[in-house]
Order: structure tokens, then sequence, then C-alpha cells
């Protein structure tokens, strides 16, 4: 069936595969009266003919739509990782420049005097290193990777006059360098299982590293907490490295965009735990916080554009795309990063929103933030691609789809996904900048399906990118229309294009990262989902072991034999229970979690080691039952609770069914000793 789009959008019965046709004629079949009639030998040379070219189009179709077969796949990863290679020594010969101009084979600079319009996203601090370090233990490539730091370390200094965006700085420089910082720690520890495929040679060639990267990290991010000093708590869209906000300009720029101020929750954090010093999280929080205060309180949407000192609107537009985008992303992976069930409540109200009013069909239309029901914009843009990869992590499979499947429709249409295009699917801004986003909704797709649709689409992508390959790098196009190339090739091709392109060809168990342990930033860079074990002092709602052992209360995991053990942590207990449930019981007053396989919405960090508990302990099915506990939680909150671990693209194990007995025999391991507590610290 080929579903049609239209200005109310896509047929429902939409699957991954099948085409989007926008506009499909009628076939009209004229003149067939004047065919002469045929005898039955021609009818029958004619029928054969029929039945031939019929199993040669089935034969291409099958062959286009076919299941990957192991070898293919392989090839593409490796075609992908040449990519990102030819890309990547092309820069490192202009190194220490911020970008290369891919063309003209040029560094490209920041200037210390220019006067700073022009883009704030670079900043002469070697951006594009600083987003490709990850992507070179992705693809373990070690000896690079400590090449990289060494040279870093050596060169940067962000004691600059140079003005910079504060987005911008955090999601690429401040995420790379923790990313990296991360990466570097685990590669040292032998027994760390995140980094994997390493031999004793490689992991010591980061013996020497002495946490040199978060050092700069933390210097960086000490630059860019003057921008928070509003009225508001929102930052300043702008700062100075070295001078703050000391000039006039800057101080008086009030404007900011909404994803501008909150996309910073994931990196701060990060900073925050990692550095012991609770500042930079605190004021990412306090920017949320003003956000949240500031939507429009009966439609629960945003606008995009906002002032940092009043806090009112500038631009009421409400949308997922320029703008707005990573604030909804950072608010859901701010709730599996940190586990902090705030933030989860926050997405899923605007999330309803944006179901709501902005989701139309599979189109994304923009709507004002007051009056919702009034479209702002005629036309979509390629930033918001993003947001099917959102949805996926949301579990909203079906709605991921069909949006995902409409920009491929662009593509298919243009080639290459214009900058902006209408809603019937026409260009609007014709400028191609390679961005990630609509492979990195493929990659979750892929993950979440395994649908080899996913794959062909990215095989498509992978052919059109190769077709933008120059002589350093790739360059994207002034226009999609003309093909004529623009001589730039942004930081974020590395960071993320091409790490989507390479991780949408790898298997689980085929990159040396172990992607089950990380969540990816909106610059693709990974921050550690085990973040939340790390406590900051100025949360006061994370779980605290003191405070448990002093409310003295204990961890049961009951089962049919009734054995229990002990764990290494003295105060929980875990023993065993019947009926094919498995239950933590937290003790009798607490009542109990259990899990189902259709439960939605933990943190992917405990319902990753949920379903690690379920598979040892493989029972049936657990319920997660928060109503039980004496201080009974609102069931808003027990019905976000629910996760669907088919659907989770960092899960991709599903829960087991079987109804075996369990074996206990093996001590509780650190990790799921860690998803109690997490369980535990859930708010009631
Ligand atoms: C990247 O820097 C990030 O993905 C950001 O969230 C949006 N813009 C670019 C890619 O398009």
């Amino acid at each position: 069936m080929i579903p049609r789009i239209t200005q109310l959008g896509v047929d429902p019965s939409h699957e991954p595969g099948a085409r989007v046709d926008v506009a499909v004629r009628p076939l009209r079949l004229r003149g067939l009266h004047r065919i002469p009639k045929l005898d039955a030998r021609i009818l029958r040379y004619l029928l054969f003919a029929v039945i031939i070219a019929c199993f040669l189009i089935h034969q291409s179709h099958f062959q286009r739509t076919s299941a990957f077969n192991h070898s293919e796949r392989i090839l593409l990863q490796s075609e992908a990782r040449q990519m990102f290679y030819h890309a990547y020594h092309s820069y490192i010969n202009t190194y220490p420049a911020d970008e290369i101009l891919p063309i003209s084979c040029q560094g490209r600079f920041r200037r210390a005097d220019e006067s700073s319009d022009i883009d704030d996203s670079i900043g002469n601090f070697s951006l594009t290193l600083v987003d490709s370090l990850d992507m070179l233990v992705m693809i373990g490539d070690i000896d690079e990777f400590q090449m990289a730091i060494k040279k870093l370390i050596q060169d940067l200094n962000f004691d600059m006059d140079i003005t910079v965006s504060v987005f911008e700085t955090n999601i690429r420089m401040l995420g790379g360098l923790l990313s990296a910082h991360v990466l570097a720690k685990s590669i040292q520890n032998p027994h760390d299982e995140s980094i994997r495929y390493l031999n004793e040679t490689e992991r010591s060639r980061l013996s020497w590293y002495n946490s040199e990267l978060l050092d700069l990290a933390e210097d960086l991010g000490r630059r860019l907490l003057p921008a928070f000093d509003t009225k508001t708590g929102i930052p300043h869209s702008r700062v100075n490295l070295k001078y703050g906000l000391k000039s006039n300009k800057l101080r008086s720029a009030h404007e900011t965009c909404t994803a501008c101020a909150g996309s910073l929750i994931l990196e701060f954090a990060t900073l925050s735990r990692l550095t012991g010093d609770e500042i930079f999280e605190e004021k990412a929080r306090g920017a949320l916080d003003a956000l949240w205060k500031h939507r429009h309180r009966s439609t629960d949407l945003v606008g995009t554009v906002i002032n940092v000192d009043t806090g009112d609107w500038i631009r009421r537009e409400s949308g997922v795309g320029a703008g707005s985008d990573s604030y909804y992303e950072y608010l859901m992976k701010a709730y599996i990063l940190l586990g902090d069930p705030t933030y989860l409540h926050r997405f899923n109200r605007h999330y309803s929103s944006v179901m709501r009013y902005i989701s139309r069909g599979p189109f994304l239309i923009d709507v004002h933030m007051h009056r919702p029901n009034r479209i702002a914009k005629g036309f979509m843009d390629a930033l918001s691609a993003f947001w099917p990869g959102l949805q996926v992590l949301k579990g909203d499979l079906r709605a991921a789809i069909s949006t995902h499947a409409m920009f491929n429709e662009v593509i298919r249409r243009h080639s290459y996904l214009p900058e902006a295009f209408t809603t019937d699917l026409q260009v609007y801004w014709a400028n191609h900048q390679m961005r990630p986003e609509f492979l990195e909704s493929t990659f979750f797709l892929h993950r979440a399906t395994r649908e080899d649709y996913y794959l062909d689409t990215g095989k498509e992508i992978l052919r059109k990118l190769q077709d933008l390959k120059v002589g350093c790098g790739f360059a994207g196009l002034k226009d999609v229309r003309t093909g004529v190339h623009d001589d730039r090739m942004s930081s974020f091709v590395l960071a993320e294009t091409l790490k989507y392109l390479y991780l949408l060809f790898s298997e689980d168990d085929e990159t040396h990262i172990d992607l089950e342990k990380f969540i990816f930033s909106t610059e693709g860079h990974l921050l550690p989902i085990d973040l939340s074990l790390t406590k900051s002092k100025s949360i006061k709602q994370e779980y605290n072991d003191a405070e448990l052992s002093k409310r003295n209360k204990s961890v049961f995991v009951e089962s049919d034999s009734g054995n229990s053990i002990d764990t290494s942590e003295k105060q929980f207990e875990i023993s065993t229970k019947s009926e094919g449930n498995t239950v933590i019981k937290m003790n009798e007053k607490m009542g109990r979690i259990t899990l189902t396989k259709e439960s939605r919405y933990i943190p992917a960090s405990v319902a990753k080691l949920l379903v690690k508990m379920s598979d040892k302990f493989a029972q049936e099915s657990t319920v997660i039952d928060l109503n039980n506990y004496e201080n009974s939680c609102p069931s808003l909150e027990a019905q976000e609770m629910r996760f669907d671990s088919r659907y989770h693209p960092f899960l991709n194990k599903r829960i087991k069914t079987s109804t075996t007995s369990m074996g206990l025999a093996e001590p509780i391991d650190k990790e799921l000793l860690f998803a109690i507590k997490m369980i535990y610290s859930m708010p009631r």
C-alpha cells in the first residue's frame, strides 16, 4: 500500500519502507479499444513476457529492499569509516583551525579581532578536533585519539578575547572535551567494560592521561558562567571568553533562543558531577526552570526566542525545529541521564502539546504558542528531522516512522534535504549543510525496529554524501536544485553525521564503545549514563546512602525458592518470591516494584539494569506498582514510570518471557544494586 501525504497527514497504516506518495494521479488507460485482436499464440508470448517482466521487477525491488547481508553492511560500515577519515585527515592538515574549508583546503579560524557577529560557533579553539575525539574511540583508533588529546592539551587556551555562542560552545566544545575525558579514563581502566576490544598495549597508550581534558572543560565552563548573570537565570546567548559580559553590547543583548538556554543541562551536570562543583548543574537547572515557568500556561507551548531579563517571549511561534529543537531533547535526556523525574514530567507535558498542536500527520508545523490553532509558518526546517529520533526514545514509534518517512520523501524529491521546505514538499530554503538530524533519526529507528528499510535509507544517504566528496572533505550545497557546492564543512559533519552513518551500519557489539552505557548529547557526544551514581550535593532529592541507612530501609528480591542472598552492601538484602513476578521489595511498608514488558519511561539507566535483572531472573513479567508505597505517588508519576524495552534503542533485548526458576546463586552485581538504589530514590 502506498500511503498518501496530504495536508492532513499520512495514511495511518504507514509502515516503514512503504513509499510515501504525495501526488498519485489516477492512471488513465486511453485508447484500449484501438488494440487489434490478438491471436492465441501472440497472447501466450505476451503472457510469458509479462511474467518474466514481473519476475525481474520483483527481483530488482527485492534486491532494493532485501535483507542486508552481513558483508554488505560491513562494507558500508567500512565506507563510513573511510569517509570520516577523509574528512578528519583533511582537517588535521589545517590544525589548529576550527574547521576546514573542504574545497579550498584552507583552515577556518576565528580571529580574536573579528567583530564576532559572523559565526560564533567557532572560537579559535580547534573546534573540529574536539568535536571528533569520541568518534576516534568509537572506531578504535586509540593512537590517533591520544595524539589528538596531547595536541589539545598543549595548545588549547581559552583565555582569549573572543565572543562565542554559549549554546554552541557548550554542545560542541564542552561536550566534546567531557566525552573524551570519560572515554580516556575508561580506556585507562582495564576493568571498565564501556570500552571494548582493546588490548593492553592500546589501553596503555592513555596511561599518561591525568584528567587534563576535564581541567580544560572546567576552565571553559567557568568562562561561560557570566552569561547566567540575568534576572531570570536564562543565560545570555553570547559571552566573551576572557571578559564575560563586560562589553555593553553583550550585556544589553537580551534575546536568546529556547534551545540555546535549554540545552545546557547534560554537559553542565556532567561537568558538575565530574568536578564536584555543583555550580554548573545549578545554573543549567535554573535556566530550565525559568523556561518552564515562562511556558504558556494553558497550551504548555514555548516560543523560540525569549528575553533573558524579563522572560517575555520575543518570538512566539512554537515548533520543534530551529530555536527549540534540543530543548525538548534535553528534557528527555536529562531524565535519562540524571534520573530526575521533574524533567520527564515537563517533557511529557510539552510532548502532549506538540502532538496536539504542532504535529499534523507526518508534518511538524509551527503554531502561535498562545493561539495554537493558528499556523505561524508555512515551512519546516531540516533541524526538525531529529524529532523522530526523540520520538523513538519516548516510545512513540508509529509517529516517528510517519514523520521520518515524510523527511525521506523530501530527500527523494530533491536528492538532499534542503534547509527548509514547504508543506507541499517544495524547496523553501535551498541550502544543504550535511546536517546529521535525519541520519540520527534513521539510526534510532533502525535500532528500534531492525527494519532493513532504514539501512537502505542510510545507504542512499551515504551515496549522496559521497557525491559531495571533494579534495579536503565533504562540501555542502548552496542550492540543492543547482548542485552548486558551498565551501563549508561544519564540525558536526564529523561529530554527528558521519558518526550516525557509521553506527547505523554497525551492530551493537561491533563498536569499541558500548552504547548501552552512554547517552548521546545533541552534538552526538557520549555522556555516561551512570552519571546519576555520582551525587551532586545540590540535588536534594537524590538518593543518598547515609539517608538510606538512617531510615533503615532494606531491599529484598523475593523468588520462588524463597532463597535470599546478601549483597555486598549491607543494607540490601535480596530474596526471591513466587508467582512468576520478580519483586524488589523495599520492606513491608514500602510496597513493591514490578516490571511489565509494556512498562515505559523509567530512566534508561534503570530500565537497562532492570531488563538485565529480569533476564537474570528469567521471569515472565514484572509490574511496577508504585501505588503500593506507604506514601503512594500520584498516578501521573506512576504512569510515567512505564517504559517499553522493545523500543528503547539502548535496550535491544526483549524481556524474557519464559518462566524458568530463578538462579540466584551468583552474587548480585553492582549494576543491579545501582538499579535498586535508583528505584529507591524515585519520588514517592
Ligand atoms: C549540531 O550542532 C547539533 O545537532 C545541534 O543540536 C543542531 N545543529 C547542529 C546540526 O545540525
